[in-house]
């Protein structure tokens, strides 16, 4: 294991960083725009839209935020466990790197044009200029590059180790980059078989339900893709910051193939109130989705195990003795532990959400925005910043500051205040019926939409508190990056516990997880998919030009 990783290989992870970084600080300031709008009291300048504002704020921070920081910290950990990287592998690193960059600009470009307020999910007939696609589609080659570029560097590792366990990060890293491929799958098909054709005109039509469907069966598996990277961090980096262990290296492992196994074929469940599709299927993928619920369970209970462990090694006794010996002057630990927090009602929502019945109450509403402002913009986003708080530091030979880790803690602070306002005042208008993406003009005048007020206001005060939460990120990172004092900052990998059990080695057969995977999505989507061809509304059969 590197001490500090290769100064080279830190320089392809803080160019990822600073991408997403501006990511947010851009997408952020279109969030406080939008839940300014919402209150009714607030025109937008110069003739931007509603939709526009919307559209950069999901792509921003969606996808452009969460692919590039996690990418950063993918190659980072592989640096750091096992072994420096090669000068091929750093080089197609930058390649991918730089096709993300120019498909991120051109995406970006045609939304402030105005000729893409299609939002990050770009549903069908809504219908985008084609250099909307074509620089999504840039995103997607650029991370897929850098994605075998990492298989070909943990392949040399296993290589030079026949028979041993890798490392438990690198093998996180490696299963969240294979999810990632085969996810990309379909939201790659829908996009060069369906949506360019059509927004190039080269055909009239488009099959509504196959769009939406191939982009769920990525839209779901994306959400792993922003979870697992904070799973790798809790599972590795934050027994080590506490001073504590790993509870169970072959629990980690098992969790996050059970991610593998389950995130891809659950797509339906976004799709629960759509005709089309048979109930059956729906069925059975709202059971694959209660069965992806268990390795977060599994997480929850190797998290308690690891803080109890600790706190009895410190004389800590009784059920919840354990809390009060945990480093809370840390930064490091602090904020990602708040997004662990969190992550016990966001879960709950997220079970509510897959529940059939439930989904027809909150399904559109704006309860769904409050679920994934839980999820992903905050237990995701804080261990993020989480994560940032040691390894800027640690590539740029700076320290985190006793001033910096303090704002750190004030940023945390913040952004759980701020998250508290718009998340909950979200869940609550979406179970009084308010929709999610309506600008307020919609809805404006109707005694329903009066109602719903209080929580937009509400919305508006949190999304400013958070926006003040971001300015405070900003500070932190530029600071960690440009100005800090140099010196050694650690990059924690804990070590398992030593009563844990040996790993056994089927945790490492790749074939037999991507095989079961594959015959997993097989079984989810075959029958449905070929029902949606065979009965496609007329003139607009599956893939018309294709046929
Ligand atoms: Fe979700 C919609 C179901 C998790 C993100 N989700 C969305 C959308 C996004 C999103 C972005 O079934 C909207 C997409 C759109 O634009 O339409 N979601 C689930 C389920 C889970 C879940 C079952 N979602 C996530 C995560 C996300 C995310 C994670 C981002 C990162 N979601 C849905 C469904 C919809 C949906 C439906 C569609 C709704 C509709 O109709 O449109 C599960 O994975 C959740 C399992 C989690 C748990 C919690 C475990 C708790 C842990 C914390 C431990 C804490 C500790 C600290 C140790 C079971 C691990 C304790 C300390 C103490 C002191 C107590």
């Amino acid at each position: 294991m590197n001490q500090r990783i290769d100064q080279l290989d830190g320089k392809l992870s803080m160019a990822h960083f600073y991408v997403a970084f501006i990511a947010l600080a851009l997408g952020g300031l279109a969030g406080l725009l939008q839940t300014l709008v919402r209150t009714g009291e607030f025109i937008l300048p110069f003739n931007i839209g509603y939709y526009q504002v919307l559209t950069v704020h999901g792509v921003l921070l969606g996808l452009v935020l969460t692919t590039f920081f996690i990418i950063g910290f993918l190659y980072a950990s592989l640096s750091k466990t096992t072994g420096t990287l090669s000068l091929r592998v750093r080089r197609w690193g930058w390649i991918g790197f730089v096709t993300m960059t120019v498909g991120t600009s051109i995406t970006a470009v045609s939304i402030l044009l105005g000729k893409a307020s299609v939002l990050y999910t770009f549903y069908a007939p809504l219908q985008a200029h084609p250099a909307f696609y074509i620089g999504l589609t840039l995103v997607v080659v650029g991370s897929w590059i850098s994605g075998f570029s990492m298989f070909s560097h943990y392949g040399k590792w296993k290589k030079q180790h026949p028979g041993k366990v890798s490392p438990l990060i690198s093998f996180m890293a490696i299963i969240t980059m294979i999810m990632w491929l085969v996810a990309t799958l379909g939201v790659a098909a829908t996009v060069l078989i369906q949506f360019l054709p059509w927004s190039l005109g080269i055909v009239d039509t488009i099959d509504v339900l196959i769009s939406r469907t191939l982009f769920w069966y990525f839209g779901h598996p994306l959400v792993y893709f922003w979870l697992l990277p904070a799973y790798m961090a809790w599972y590795v980096v934050i027994p080590k910051i506490i001073g504590g262990k790993i509870f169970s290296d072959a629990l980690a492992r098992l969790s996050f193939i059970l991610f593998l196994l389950f995130s891809i074929p659950v797509g339906f469940h976004h799709q629960l109130t759509e005709p089309g599709i048979d109930p059956s299927w729906k069925f059975l993928q709202v059971v694959l989705t209660f069965m992806v619920a268990i390795p977060s369970l599994m997480t929850a209970f190797s998290m308690f195990a690891t803080f109890e462990l600790y706190g009895r090694s410190k004389g800590a006794t009784g059920l919840f003795g354990w809390f009060k010996v945990l480093p809370w002057g840390d930064a490091r630990f602090f904020a990602p532990f708040m997004g662990m927090l969190i992550f016990i009602p966001a879960g709950a929502g997220g079970l509510i959400n897959a529940s059939h019945q439930l989904n027809q109450v909150i399904h559109n509403t704006i309860w769904v925005t409050g679920h994934f402002h839980l999820t992903v913009a905050t237990t995701v986003l804080l261990t993020f910043f989480g994560i940032s708080y040691w390894l800027i530091p640690h590539i740029t030979g700076r320290i985190l500051t006793k001033a910096m880790n303090k704002l750190a803690i004030i940023q945390t602070i913040v952004w759980c205040i701020g998250m508290a306002f718009m998340s909950t005042s979200m869940h609550a208008a979406g179970l009084l019926g308010a929709p999610r993406r309506s600008s307020f003009s919609t809805y404006g005048n109707s005694a329903q939409a009066l109602e719903w007020i209080p929580y937009q206001i509400a919305q508006a005060i949190g999304g400013s508190i958070l926006f003040i939460g971001i300015i405070l990120v900003l500070v932190i990172v530029i600071n960690l990056a440009f100005f800090a004092p140099k010196g050694e900052t650690e990059f924690p990998i804990g070590e398992v516990a030593e009563e844990a059990e040996s790993t056994p080695m089927i945790f490492e057969n790749w074939k037999l997880w991507v095989g079961v995977l594959v015959i997993l999505i097989l079984i989810a989507y075959t029958i449905p998919f070929i029902d949606m061809i065979q009965n496609a509304p007329p003139g607009s059969k599956g893939f018309p030009h294709l046929l």
